[in-house]
């Protein structure tokens, strides 16, 4: 990065893999994980299509951890890795790059503008690639909702939209829109078309997808990358990743 604020490396890798295919965003939420097993995930991601690798989760407190894991993902994988903070402890020295994210629908302004600031310095220090990302968490119920303190959107074109315009004015570059990890109810196609009608950069959803007929509709709607996480971690969960993950190259 220098100082006129030019895209990134990573971003610029999105950016071009984004025209030639859906963005297949697999999360690693180091709570979640083993140093020992990673590597066997991790090399199953990278055969099977993932075309970077997002880590972080809404509990994620254990910053040395996050140090290790993503030590060992870079020892054995050339995909980058894609800070996904839930708060200053979300950052790593090791990664390359982070979705510089704001919460948009957080009623804390902790969430909104505190936390990226008090982290600005760090990612300055250790020359993190800032992805400018706006963040809005669709469902209430989730760990995030709860932890964001995110107040949820109704399910109907109008309040997206306007976030979405407010996104696009604010100069984000990605968007992320948030069902909720685990969630029950993944975001409808509904909210990700009116998305796609106001913001001009990368839309990526995540949420609950676990079936490539969810994520046919997510795209369909025009998503340009699903984040996927429990699924990962779910029996089978291989095989139905496989499946998203081929779906990805037809959009
Ligand atoms: C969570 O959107 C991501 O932030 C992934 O959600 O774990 O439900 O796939 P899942």
């Amino acid at each position: 990065m220098n100082k006129e604020n030019q895209i990134g490396t990573v971003e610029s890798y999105l950016n071009h893999r984004r025209k030639e295919k859906a963005l297949c965003l697999p999360l690693i939420d180091p709570v979640n994980q083993k140093l020992d097993s990673l590597i066997n995930t991790v090399n199953e991601l990278e055969k099977n299509g993932a075309d970077a690798l997002l880590v972080g989760g809404s509990t994620m407190v254990d910053v040395t951890f996050l140090d290790d894991v993503i030590l060992k993902i870079k020892s054995i994988s050339h995909m980058p890795v894609i800070l996904f903070p839930n708060n200053i402890t979300g950052i790593s020295k090791n990664a390359d790059a982070i979705l510089f994210m704001m919460l948009m629908n957080s009623e804390n302004t902790y969430y909104v503008v505190e936390a990226q600031v008090l982290g600005s310095g760090l990612i300055y220090k250790y020359h993190i690639e800032p992805i400018p990302a706006g963040y809005i968490v669709i469902n209430a119920g989730s760990a995030v909702s709860h932890i964001g303190h995110a107040r949820p959107l109704p399910n109907n074109r109008e309040i997206i939209s306007l976030y979405s315009l407010a996104a696009k004015y604010f100069g984000f570059r990605l968007l992320y829109l948030e069902g909720g990890s685990g969630t029950a109810e993944p975001i409808s196609s509904n909210i990700v078309e009116a998305a796609k009608k106001y913001f001009n950069g990368l839309l990526i959803v995540g949420g609950g997808i676990k079936d490539k007929e969810t994520a046919a509709s997510l795209l369909k709607a025009g998503a340009d990358g699903l984040v996927i996480g429990n699924l990962l971690e779910e029996k089978g969960g291989t095989e139905r990743f496989k499946e998203i993950s081929n779906l990805l190259k037809s959009y």
